[in-house]
């Protein structure tokens, strides 16, 4: 019985080294999606930015399927000393960006959109350009959820309305 214990627990030792590996590389290949608990991530992308150009995007749509709220506090990436959470707004017929300095709060049941002209990732002093067909890893720090690392995709792509497919047909730009 004792024996018998023993090994089951090995082959189930075995069997999650085996299987971590795997499903990192199939995340990586699709990269549609992400989940840890209750926060579930799509549509990571990026766009490819001009040699010498400070700073790079970051877009993604957040989906928060628990019971509480959670917010996004604090963005890394190690291409950039710095990544803040912005928001756009209008100013005096003006668009303008600032930061959200209290994090982005995701209700309970509710997705929010990172997205062109919107709520968005600001890379900033970014290490090198961001170059077409790249994956930018980066992690967010979730209060209320555990932290999640993604990988944004570099796609030069203009207007809202790509960003809807956008994860699904990822190697198709
Ligand atoms: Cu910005």
């Amino acid at each position: 019985m004792n024996q018998r214990k023993t090994l089951t627990t090995a082959f189930l030792l075995s069997c999650s080294t085996l299987v971590t590996p795997v499903l990192a590389a199939d995340h990586q290949h699709h990269n549609d999606h992400h989940a840890t608990g209750a926060v579930h991530i799509h549509n990571a992308w990026s766009r490819p930015t001009p040699p010498g150009a400070p700073m790079g995007v970051g877009y993604l749509t957040i989906t928060n399927n628990g019971a509480e709220e959670v917010s996004l506090v604090a963005v890394e990436s190690p291409r950039a000393s710095h990544v803040s959470i912005h928001e756009t707004s209008m100013h005096e017929g003006m668009m303008r960006m600032q930061p959200l300095d209290g994090g982005l709060a995701i209700p309970a049941g509710s997705t929010v959109e990172l997205k062109p002209r919107s709520y968005h990732l600001m890379l900033e002093q970014l290490t090198k350009p961001l170059m077409e067909g790249e994956m930018i890893p980066v992690r967010l720090d979730f209060d209320g959820a555990e932290d999640i690392t993604i990988q944004l995709v570099v796609q030069s792509l203009d207007g809202m309305d790509h960003s809807h497919h956008m994860g699904h047909s990822t190697m198709d730009h």
